[in-house]
């Protein structure tokens, strides 16, 4: 573990307290390596909606609160890590296709921090042998336009997922009950085999993967206005790993073409994947009602640990919903997940209303530390 020079007085202040009273917040700079300038909506170039003070505005939000700790922990995420929930085709690309971008931006006429954005999408496997091997495999693995590849993406990619990685550890160890991963790029819109939605690897999927391991049955929840597909798919057919999401129906909303109540996980994995889409206009009480079904469900499973898939974008502030959710619904739901009693790691999602992320994830965190510690 090292600590950031910038942070060492607030660092020695907490450390007189009882470690185990402590959140660890996982903070890694290297998302800064990825900061695209605009993405495709429905065609039509606008500004990127993924942007890096969403980190840096929660990254000090969190660090107000009186019993967090940053936390820069050292690279130790390897890609047979990875591939316990990445097919290694997908790594490869994504690894081939941010030396791509660094190659083409070094030539003279391109420019300087280029972004590859997947625009050709092969649907079988005769597509994807032909497209691989051309001057344009971008698209291959990806289902969208939203994320795109610069020469610094792998870097920030793979640093997000291993501060996911470092929490599922810290958590793991016993040591402590509850970590947020601040991870950017976002995670749970990528899946075993494909990327898209701002997300390249499942920050949630490898938590979730290392904390089964270690300890057995677990659920992941997310609460990201946006279906988890990525999530889902991940462990589709694992009955020990209970996916859980709340988000808008995918009738009215991205992702679409996943997301239904209907999906209740594969053969061998019935009823261990769970979907509450929510209507258009979702106000805190009905929202409050869906957590709370999530919340009979995620007890009746017994599970020994939690992965909590926080998003932001379900506040009403934000650019891309269709909820009314007020700031104070995230105490409550945070309250109301720290009722279950259960190890917690809270790994940063989607939220797009820049300045709200960091007070919506200290009061969901605030509201988790008061009822753990009841
Ligand atoms: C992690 C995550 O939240 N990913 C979401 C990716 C999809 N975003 C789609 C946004 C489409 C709506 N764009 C609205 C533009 C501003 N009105
Ligand atoms: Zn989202």
């Amino acid at each position: 573990m090292s600590y950031f020079p910038g942070h060492p007085p607030s660092f020695f202040l907490k450390q007189v307290k009882n470690l185990t009273s402590l959140i660890p917040v996982l903070y890694s700079a290297d998302h800064l390596l990825h900061q695209p300038e605009f993405e495709f909506d429905r065609g039509t170039q606008i500004p990127y909606q993924e942007v890096a003070r969403r980190i840096e505005s929660t990254r000090e939000a969190l660090l107000k609160l009186p019993n967090t700790l940053e936390v820069n922990p050292q690279l130790n995420l390897t890609s047979d890590l990875i591939a316990q929930v990445h097919s290694p085709d997908l790594i490869t690309h994504l690894i081939n296709s941010s030396e791509a971008a660094r190659l083409q931006s070094l030539s003279s006429n391109a420019k300087e921090n280029l972004y590859l954005y997947p625009w050709i999408f092969p649907l079988n496997q005769r597509m994807r042998t032909g497209l691989i091997k051309s001057p344009d495999p971008t698209g291959c693995f990806s289902f969208d336009t939203y994320s795109p590849i610069g020469s610094g993406t792998w870097q920030a990619v793979l640093a997000s997922a291993n501060l996911a990685y470092y929490a599922a550890q810290l958590v793991a160890s016993e040591k402590y009950k509850l970590a947020y991963a601040l991870c950017r790029p976002p995670g749970h819109h990528a899946a075993k085999d494909m990327f898209g939605g701002y997300c390249y690897l499942n920050n949630a999927a490898i938590a979730a993967r290392q904390l089964n391991q270690t300890m057995g049955r677990g659920v992941i929840l997310d609460i990201d206005y946006h279906h988890g597909n990525g999530t889902q798919d991940i462990f589709w057919d694992d009955p020990d790993v209970f996916f859980i999401s709340l988000h808008a129906d995918p009738v009215d909303e991205y992702p679409f073409f996943s997301g239904y109540a209907d999906e209740r996980g594969g053969e061998s994995a019935m009823g261990t994947n769970l979907n509450l889409p929510l209507h258009k206009g979702c106000d805190d009480q009905s929202y409050l009602q869906a957590l709370d079904l999530a919340l009979g469900a995620i007890r009746q499973f017994n599970p020994h640990w939690l992965v909590l898939s926080a998003g932001y974008d379900t506040c009403a502030a934000d650019p891309s919903t269709f909820f009314g959710l007020n700031d104070d619904v995230y105490s409550v739901v945070g309250n109301r997940i720290g009722e279950l009693q259960l190890p917690v790691v809270i790994i940063h999602e989607g939220g797009y209303a820049v300045e709200h992320n960091g007070i919506l994830a200290a009061r969901l965190l605030q509201g988790i530390i008061d009822s753990l510690n009841e």
